[in-house]
C-alpha cells in the first residue's frame, strides 16, 4: 500500500527530526557574554542583534552615560543600571524567539513605557 508506506515514512522523519534536536541542544549549549555601552539612550556598538542558541547561558553586561532602566521583553528581566557600575543581567536562554531589551521610562501608576525601538534584540533559536 502507498499511502501506509507514505505515511510510515512520514512518521519515521518526524521522530529523526526530533533525536536531531534533541542532541544538538545538549551538545551545543554555551556560556556567552555580551557588553553593550549605553550613550545618550542608544547602544554604541554596531551590532545590535545577538543570536543564540536555546539553552545558552548568557551575561548581559551593560554600561550606560545615565541612569537607565533596562527590560528584557519575554524572560521579563528588569535591571536599573546607573552610570559607573555594570548591570548584570544573566539568564537561561530556555525559550527560543526573538526578545526586545527595551529603556523603560520613569515608572508612573500604569508601570510601562517604552522608548521608540529596542536597543537590542536577542534571538534565541531552537
Ligand atoms: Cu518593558
Amino acid at each position: 500500500m502507498p499511502s501506509n508506506a507514505l505515511f510510515r515514512a512520514g512518521l519515521f522523519g518526524t521522530v529523526l527530526v526530533w533525536a536531531i534536536r534533541a542532541t544538538s541542544t545538549g551538545a551545543s549549549a554555551a556560556e556567552l557574554t555580551f557588553d553593550f555601552h549605553i550613550e545618550r539612550g542608544q547602544v554604541t556598538e554596531s551590532t545590535q542583534v545577538i543570536r543564540i542558541k536555546q539553552g545558552d547561558a548568557v551575561k548581559l553586561r551593560w554600561h550606560t552615560d545615565r541612569s537607565i532602566i533596562l527590560h528584557l521583553h519575554g524572560y521579563d528581566i528588569e535591571k536599573k543600571v546607573e552610570p559607573g557600575t555594570v548591570g548584570l543581567m544573566e539568564f537561561v536562554a530556555y525559550a527560543s524567539g526573538r526578545f526586545p531589551v527595551e529603556v523603560h521610562g520613569s515608572p508612573g501608576p500604569g508601570g510601562h513605557s517604552h522608548g521608540e525601538a529596542p536597543l537590542v534584540r536577542i534571538e534565541v533559536y531552537p
